[in-house]
């Protein structure tokens, strides 16, 4: 059979809806392509537990503290099921670290902004998740299977963080003026960036033709950045809160709400490196893995031992 051929069953497979599993034949691109989407979202949930994981320590109540704790141990579990897809690939759980580690990687440019107050945790769950599951849901859905079964169980576990962030603002919403300024400044601040984890402009955005052929992607990122607006838009009202967008408007005739423009220069500027925390992100890591060596290796020393022990009963 000719590369022609294979290429041209592979494509009849994808357009009937049969997922692609480990062992089929695919086209080299489709592999480095689901290795790169399925490894930076692997580093965006293990990066993305430091902004909150900042504020354990802190919580106002002892129910915040339980919520946020399980909230940070599922991002870790979202980063293993993920790493686990990835593997399937043929690609190294060390090697993606590795490229993580020496910034080869990308992750999700919005874990490179600061949580300077409790409503940060608030804005995080109901804003960042609320993005993340926008994009999440379809990937349950993706070509891939091993990543569209990991993503069934990141789902529902996302929906609760949305829902516990939502939950935690409207508390605030309702406190004292403190409160709800420090509320609106938390949406003000997290706002634009949650936008742009949508990724690029659809014209802008290199990867996205080829993955919607090969049904990585079922939606464009701007499609998605859309129905996220339309949703926070009518979900800020219940919080009686503003989003900091004066171009944000019903349009009636698209039936969708028009928004301003995203501050692009901003978006490329965070995703080469010089976002506000990239350095303390990326060191945080980097001690996190050092400092984590001895773990690995008595986990290793025990197996073995555990081996050695079944090999002579
Ligand atoms: N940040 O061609 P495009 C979470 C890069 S974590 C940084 O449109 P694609 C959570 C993009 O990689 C949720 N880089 O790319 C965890 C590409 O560069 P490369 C994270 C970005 O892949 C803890 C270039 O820009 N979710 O839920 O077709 C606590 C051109 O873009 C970003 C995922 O990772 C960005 N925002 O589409 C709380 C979902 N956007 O790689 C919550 C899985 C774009 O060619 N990923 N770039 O060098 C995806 O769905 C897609 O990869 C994207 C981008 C929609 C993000």
């Amino acid at each position: 059979m000719t590369l022609h051929d294979l290429e041209k069953i592979f494509q009849a497979k994808i357009d009937q809806e049969i997922k692609i599993e480990p062992k089929d034949w695919m086209p080299e691109a489709y592999r480095k392509t689901n290795i790169r989407q399925i490894s930076q979202h692997a580093h965006s949930e293990i990066v993305g537990m430091l902004p909150e994981g900042n504020w354990i320590s802190r919580a106002p109540s002892l129910k915040r503290k339980a919520i946020l704790v399980a909230k940070v141990q599922d991002e870790a579990g979202h980063g293993l099921y993920l790493y686990a897809a990835a593997e399937t690939l043929g690609i190294s759980r060390d090697q993606m670290i590795d490229d993580l580690h020496s910034g080869k990687a990308k992750y999700s440019s919005i874990f490179n902004y600061p949580t300077l107050s409790w409503a940060d945790m608030g804005a995080i769950g109901w804003l960042v998740d609320g993005a993340a599951i926008m994009n999440q849901v379809m990937l349950c859905r993706t070509s891939y299977g091993p990543y569209a079964r990991a993503m069934v169980r990141i789902c529902k576990e996302e929906s609760f963080h949305q829902r516990q962030g939502f939950d935690a603002l409207l508390v605030l919403s309702k406190g004292s003026e403190a409160q709800r300024a420090m509320c609106q400044d938390a949406i003000n601040r997290w706002w634009w960036p949650s936008l742009m984890m949508f990724g690029p402009k659809d014209s802008e955005s290199t990867n996205s033709d080829q993955s919607m052929k090969w049904k990585i992607k079922r939606k464009t990122n701007d499609e998605l950045r859309q129905n996220f607006v339309d949703m926070i838009a009518e979900q800020i009202k219940l919080l009686g809160m503003t989003l900091p967008d004066p171009d944000l408007k019903w349009n009636e005739e698209r039936k969708h709400y028009d928004f301003g423009e995203i501050d692009w220069t901003e978006f490329w500027n965070v995703v080469k490196g010089n976002g506000p925390c990239n350095k303390q992100r990326l060191d945080a890591r980097r001690k996190a893995h050092t400092e984590g060596q001895w773990v690995r290796e008595a986990a290793i020393a025990y197996a073995n031992k555990k081996k050695e022990k079944s090999a002579a009963a």
